[in-house]
């Protein structure tokens, strides 16, 4: 079947949640070249900002003489650590309650850090004057390799730490460890694997950067950002700089890609402010490539290892982990405070087990601070990682299929809302019908009898599978909270006077269509079309107060608190309606943006009449006041879980080991679907993340700490050429706590790809014995694999 040509809004204003044939409305904007970036915007007077950095991973500052470069003509500004420090500025709070270096004071703790900044004219003279800058150094032993970060001898990082005299970050421990051993002790079956989920960037396409223009007349700063949070962006500077916060305006222009890299506050930021500041002039500052892969946040980097128990026939009792986590040199990443290990705990994936238990320790490196959610709700992807290689692994032992064990161990319908072992509550879900389809579209028993006969031929075809459920859209403000700024989110609705409305969010789109989705939601709510619906955002001078984008959050939260200040509006609308009519509310009923009386067809107003009347001359009903807009904060009840069933085919040349994905099926649920065009572009991009960190991307590091992936020759990115024809489909299980049942989207794919595509590369290598090998599974670490030569990297 062919899909219906596709239309803006016209014909189908009235069912605008759905929609099938949606239009982006940010896209006209896009195609032409007309996106509004951090880098388009000039102010006049405008200085330029760069950054010099370490080249060292540990060394002692020794001095740094900034005579030369003040001597450049076109220098405006050079700042040290030192002038930070008198000014008490030198550090800053993180996301995860550590702190961090703007610029370095003491000693430079990774590759890359901050150590001065020139303002100049242009920016070719600021980067020209960094060469002028005369910093001596003190080398010191780098602590690069994480299994050592604790050992004895190892340097102490963060001396700057009071009391500091070893490299432990953090410890975290969820489960029931005695629970569990003794579920393991009585087991028929238990497997234990080394895996490592490797240290990767987001990399979006646009770096992170900057413009700060401070106003000494009003003292007002405005700070032009790429952030895909900027109310709690906002609070932060108020704290670090003792700015009053209502003098702040944090605003985030279009984003050409977040992916977790923008949530985190880079030093970067704070010096521009700095520099505006001292200069009394805007001044812009945007990283160049190697600068945003080699110092900004990383993610993952978890050394784990995996245990599994089971009864013979294949029923999973329990699952058991030890992870390193390697944060490198400062904890640079958000979480919620109180989960440091964000929501690893939902490893026990989608399987009804009897007990479960992970401990976690986590160290400092000297490498860039890392631990950001790249596509990933607070360390999802490696919960999810680990489970669905070790499933595999179990399927391996018992010589099961990885399929039928997945379903025999499902959390059943009728087990929702389900509480896991480690005390997460799935909301909703039914993963036998996606695991199916999934099955169904992939031709899953043919492809084994293909791959049989290939094998006989000694051909290399491998078929992977995987099943996830993933934790997003945090999140509940009594258990979650970012540097003590609750996990709610604000939404203002104004309808004018001709019934065309503005909706105001706290969430930043980066890409992901807000300004389309947003307006869907509404509509639907209150049956204005969504070409009449404007979506503000990215401005915290024009929006209400909320957390931002990322952990897919936007929909759980923000979604909902969109449609829920519809309903207040169509309430209020309501009680006008009934005045208007002379009828009483209850006499009313609400469909396709009109109010009608029950039994009388032809006495109807429609919203946009009732909103000339919110405005109008003419009394309202008792107690009504005038006007029709709304605001509220939702608090979210819980997270939403979405899930998914993916199934990967590869073959492997096995003269080069070179891996080609053939095929890929992904089966989507992620409740109600606003935007199904949306959808499958999310999905496309994440299974397209999935390939790059399966099969290429890693940030790696010499002995003396050098970051070997500073630039995208070194750092692959997957592009159109290494990927198949997704293809894809659905299964729809609601959210019964949120008001239209949608779940997150955005990061479904990033997670749920990577196990399949290894499980599918490491099920071709069968004939080798080969039980598991390590991302990413690039044609050298599968020659080796087929040497029996796995080795972790
Ligand atoms: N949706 C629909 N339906 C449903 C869901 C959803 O339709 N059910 C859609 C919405 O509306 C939007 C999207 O879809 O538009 C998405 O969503 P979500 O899921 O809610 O999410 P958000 O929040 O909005 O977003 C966020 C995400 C993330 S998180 C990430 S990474 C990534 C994603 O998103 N990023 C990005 N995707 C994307 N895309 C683009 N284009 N770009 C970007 O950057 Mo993190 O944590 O930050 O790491």
């Amino acid at each position: 079947t062919t899909a219906p040509a596709r239309t803006a809004f016209e014909d189908n204003d009235h069912k605008p949640v759905g929609h099938g044939r949606m239009l982006r409305k940010e896209d006209p904007r896009f195609i032409r070249g007309k996106g509004r970036y951090i880098d388009d915007l000039q102010l006049p007077g405008m200085l330029h900002l760069a950054v010099l950095r370490s080249p060292f991973a540990h060394a002692k500052v020794v001095s740094v003489d900034t005579g030369l470069a003040e001597e450049h003509p076109k220098v405006r500004l050079v700042v040290t650590g030192a002038m930070l420090a008198e000014k008490g500025l030198a550090w800053m709070p993180t996301l995860s309650n550590d702190v961090q270096a703007v610029l370095a004071t003491d000693k430079v703790r990774f590759q890359g850090q901050e150590v001065a900044f020139v303002v100049a004219e242009d920016r070719y003279a600021a980067r020209d004057a960094l060469e002028l800058i005369d910093v001596e150094y003190e080398p010191l032993d780098p602590v690069v390799d994480v299994r050592t970060a604790l050992s004895a001898d190892a340097p102490v990082i963060r001396d700057d730490l009071e009391g500091k005299t070893d490299n432990h970050c953090f410890d975290w421990e969820t489960g029931d460890a005695a629970a569990t051993d003794a579920v393991f002790a009585r087991a028929d079956v238990v497997v234990s694997e080394d895996i490592v989920y490797p240290r990767v960037h987001p990399a979006p396409m646009e770096t992170c950067g900057a413009v700060a223009d401070y106003d000494a007349v009003d003292g007002r700063l405005t700070l032009w950002s790429t952030t895909q949070a900027p109310h709690a962006h906002r609070t932060l500077y108020a704290i670090v700089a003792g700015l009053p916060e209502h003098k702040i305006r944090v605003v985030a222009p279009d984003i050409g890609g977040g992916f977790g890299n923008k949530v985190p506050i880079y030093p970067g930021y704070v010096c521009a402010i700095v520099g505006s500041l001292l200069t009394g002039k805007p001044v812009k500052w945007v990283e160049d490539r190697s600068e945003n892969l080699t110092s900004t946040g990383f993610a993952r980097d978890y050394v784990m290892r995996g245990e599994i128990a089971a009864t013979a026939d294949g029923r999973i009792l329990a699952l058991r982990t030890h992870v390193l986590a390697d944060h490198g040199a400062f904890n640079g990443t958000a979480a919620p405070l109180k989960y440091p290990a964000g929501f690893f705990g939902v490893f026990t994936g989608s399987y009804d087990i009897e007990a479960a238990s992970c401990k976690m320790t986590a160290v400092y490196t000297n490498k860039a601070p890392g631990g950001v959610a790249y596509a990933c709700s607070f360390r999802v992807t490696e919960a999810v990682y680990l489970v669905e290689r070790m499933v595999d692994c179990l399927a391996y032992e018992l010589k099961a299929d990885p399929v039928a064990l997945r379903r025999k161990n499902f959390i059943r319908p009728d087990q929702f809302p389900y509480r896991t072992r480690t005390g997460w509550v799935y909301d909703s879900g039914n993963y036998a019908p996606t695991m199916e389809l999934a099955t169904r579209i992939a031709g899953y028993d043919e492809l084994r009898a293909e791959q049989a006969a290939k094998r006989e031929r000694g051909e290399l075809m491998g078929i992977g599978v995987s099943f996830f459920t993933e934790a997003v859209g945090a999140g509940p403000r009594k258990d979650m909270d970012i540097l003590g700024l609750g996990m709610a989110d604000g939404c203002e609705l104004r309808v004018h006077p001709t019934g065309k409305a503005v909706v105001r969010l706290s969430v930043q789109t980066q890409g992901q269509g807000h300004e389309t989705t947003f307006a869907q939601i509404v509509a639907e709510e209150i049956g204005i079309p969504p070409q009449d619906i404007e979506v503000v955002h990215g401005d915290t001078d024009q929006t209400p107060f909320g957390l931002g984008t990322y952990g897919s959050r936007s929909t759980p939260v923000s979604g909902a608190a969109a449609a829920l200040v519809a309903r207040k509006v169509r309430d209020k609308a309501k009680l006008i309606a009934s005045g208007m009519l002379e009828v009483s509310v209850a006499d009313l009923e609400w469909s396709k943006g009109a109010f009608h009386v029950k039994g009388d067809p032809s006495a109807s107003v429609t919203i946009q009449d009732v909103a000339m009347r919110a405005h109008g001359a003419g009394d309202l009903p008792e107690g009504v006041e005038g006007g029709l807009e709304a605001q509220i904060c939702y608090n979210p009840e819980n997270l939403t879980y979405p899930h998914g069933a993916y199934i990967c085919v590869v073959d492997i040349d096995p003269g080069t080991a070179k891996v080609t994905v053939r095929r890929f099926v992904a089966v989507d649920d992620c409740g109600t679907r606003i935007n199904p065009m949306i959808i499958e572009g999310q999905v496309h991009g994440g299974l397209t993340d999935g390939v790059g960190m399966a099969l290429m991307e890693m940030v790696s590091f010499d002995e003396d700490g050098n970051c070997l992936s500073g630039s995208l020759m070194d750092y692959l990115l997957p592009t159109a050429l290494e990927v198949p024809d997704w293809e894809t489909g659905f299964t729809v299980t609601p959210s019964p706590h949120h008001p239209i049942g949608a779940k997150g989207i955005g990061e479904s794919a990033t997670v749920g790809s990577p196990p399949a595509l290894v499980n599918a590369v490491v099920d071709a290598l069968r004939p080798f014995g080969v039980r598991h090998a390590d991302m990413p599974l690039t044609p050298s670490r599968v020659w080796e694999a087929m040497q029996g030569r796995a080795t972790p990297p």
